[in-house]
């Protein structure tokens, strides 16, 4: 009886059986009516506690949430509050999903949620099993279960742990991050709370798939256990073609080796690449997920995945991906450790959409790419005639997009790449759309660039990181640079290093207007653009939790094919140090050298 309860609610919530709230909304009304009566007869009643609380400094999103030591979030009140600000925000909250990527305090926020959505008039909470879920699968489990939303544990590439970060994030309705508004509107409530509600005595048991019902003060509410990966299996078993892929894999033409680097990704790659499309066992380490990542960074790139890197030099593989904590991000790499930047992965995948059956059948409408990631999907699109777009850094800003059917594909130079199947980056689906190419292609990831620049020619690009600065001079550098670049005879100035002359065409701190909702967001990113397209840009990371992080971003095109295999440190060296000398980086940062180069 109690179990065919909960699947009545849960059928009821989710418009799938014939008495949903979408088809038979009176129906349902007597049934919760009903069910409310039986409760109370039958459950003891939880109550709500109203906790006097006091604002907390800082609570703002960055580029994706709210990331700070976990030092600070353990301390009380801190998540509760910022809780209590995302539910107050959220202006339908009937139904939700939560899940983190398994750092530490993932479990103990976890309940905290379940705890406030209970007292704050949520009706129904699914959960990934033990508190599971990577930030690709939040954001397909929203979309396949039509929630109002998610909120989604994480500090994504920030290291876990108790010394390290925690972050709490806000996604809508469309499974995308919470667009800028919404962030501004949550932090605003942030500053004023005076209270937040929560049911104490309440604990779920996060491990047991099904369904849970609960008598809050005489309201029905219900908590769904899933299994963290099925959704996200499913939707990947409808975009991509399985057998192509798993025969390709067992005829022995590609060794692969990936790297979940003990974050979220552990599980996902086991049942998918392993379990799923045969992949050896011995092709995926570091699958534990563990609260601290194993003391590592968990951030897939040339520094933080140096053990991979390593692995693929040795020649034995073919391909090798690895993924960030929370599984957005993805790092390619082919045999002898042929590094492919994000800007490269993306235009290739671009120029390949039809190795994918959802691509092949659905259409490609567009594409887009953040300001600072180079411009190489620009040429695939103007080749084959299709609309790109240029967004400030944050996946977010692809989100109206997409759901204005404007986008198809897009991606960031920081090792972010996905599709409008989600409105999240998506580590996992990218391994698997280069899988695809390569099992149709059948020729190695390098063949496959050097023949992609042979067509369009090569960007070359590099990322210099200063991670963990003072923030005052950081902040004044940029002071400085915009100074500069808005003084009326800094366009048409020239710069040499070595035989090489630049003159500045174009110099201006990026703003954006979205072209569906015609918000503006300014200070985005300062750019120097050279006369020959080569370009400068300077940002500050809007993810790191203390100090500041600044961003030097350097790129430029080149046509000449006999230079497509030199070296991108070498080919960009000229421009570095230009960068390096009309920001006076050093001088500001006492920095000599950058900790991260991409
Ligand atoms: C987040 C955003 C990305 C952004 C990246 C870097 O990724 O979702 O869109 O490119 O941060 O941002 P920043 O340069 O400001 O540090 P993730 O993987 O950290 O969620």
């Amino acid at each position: 009886m109690r179990q065919s309860l909960n699947q009545s609610v849960v059928d009821c919530y989710s418009f799938k059986s014939h008495i949903s709230f979408k088809t038979n909304p009176q129906f349902c009304l007597t049934f919760f009516s009903a069910l409310k009566d039986l409760l109370n007869q039958t459950m003891t009643s939880f109550t709500i506690t109203t906790v006097p609380t006091k604002p907390f400094e800082g609570q703002k999103p960055g580029t994706s949430g709210l990331r700070k030591p976990v030092k600070t979030f353990i301390q009380k009140d801190y998540s509760e509050n910022f809780i209590q600000a995302i539910l107050d925000a959220a202006q339908d909250k009937t139904k939700l999903v939560i899940g983190g990527d398994g750092r530490y305090h993932n479990k103990t926020v976890v309940q905290t949620i379940v705890q406030m959505c209970a007292a704050n008039n949520v009706k129904h909470v699914i959960v990934g099993q033990n508190g599971i879920l990577s930030t690709p699968a939040v954001s397909a489990v929203i979309r396949k279960r039509q929630t109002n939303g998610g909120i989604i544990l994480t500090a994504s590439h920030n290291p876990g742990g108790p010394n390290g970060d925690f972050g709490i994030k806000f996604n809508t309705s469309n499974g995308g991050p919470a667009p800028e508004s919404v962030t501004n509107h949550i932090y605003e409530l942030s500053k004023d709370l005076t209270q937040y509600k929560i049911v104490n005595e309440l604990t779920v048991d996060v491990l047991t798939l099904g369904v849970q019902t609960y008598n809050i003060s005489g309201n029905v509410f219900t908590v769904e256990i899933i299994d963290s990966v099925e959704d996200y299996l499913g939707l990947m078993r409808e975009i991509f073609d399985f057998n192509t892929i798993k025969s390709y894999l067992s005829s022995g033409s590609l060794k692969i080796l990936i790297d979940a680097m003990n974050g979220v990704m552990g599980p996902y790659v086991k049942r998918i690449l392993i379990e799923e499309l045969g992949a050896p066992t011995d092709s995926a380490v570091r699958c534990e997920s563990l609260e601290d990542f194993g003391g590592h960074h968990p951030d897939p790139n040339l520094t933080y995945a140096a053990d991979l890197v390593k692995q693929l030099e040795s020649g034995v593989y073919g391909f090798g991906a690895a993924f960030d904590g929370d599984g957005d991000r993805n790092m390619i790499l082919g045999k002898n450790a042929f590094f492919v930047t994000p800007s490269d992965s993306l235009a290739v995948l671009a120029d390949n959409l039809d190795c994918i059956p959802y691509f092949k059948i659905g259409g490609v409408k567009g594409f887009a790419r953040s300001m600072p990631t180079a411009g190489a999907v620009d040429l695939v699109a103007k080749k084959i005639n299709k609309e790109i777009f240029e967004t400030p850094t944050g996946w977010k800003f692809f989100g109206n997009l997409m759901d204005a059917q404007k986008c198809s594909l897009c991606g960031e130079e920081s090792f972010g790449t996905g599709s409008d199947h989600i409105r999240e980056k998506d580590g996992l689906w990218a391994v698997l759309a280069w899988l695809s190419v390569l099992a149709n292609t059948k020729i190695s990831v390098e063949e496959l660039l050097i023949n992609h620049w042979n067509k369009y020619g090569r960007n070359f690009f590099t990322r210099y990181d200063y991670e963990n600065c003072e923030a005052n001079p950081c902040n004044e550098m940029m002071t400085q640079l915009e100074t500069l670049l808005s003084q009326t005879d800094f366009v048409g100035n020239t710069f040499k290093s070595g035989e090489k002359e630049y003159k500045v065409l174009i110099a201006d701190d990026f703003s954006y207007k979205d072209p569906i909702d015609g918000s503006l967001t300014t200070k985005q990113g300062i750019r120097i653009i050279f006369s020959d397209g080569s370009r400068i840009i300077f940002r500050l990371s809007g993810t790191g939790s203390q100090g500041a992080t600044i961003r030097l971003y350097v790129d430029c095109y080149e046509s000449d094919s006999s230079k497509f295999r030199t070296d991108a440190q070498q080919v960009l060296r000229p421009l570095i140090d230009i960068a390096l000398q009309i920001s006076k980086l050093k001088e500001f940062t006492g920095r000599d050298a950058p900790t991260v180069i991409t």
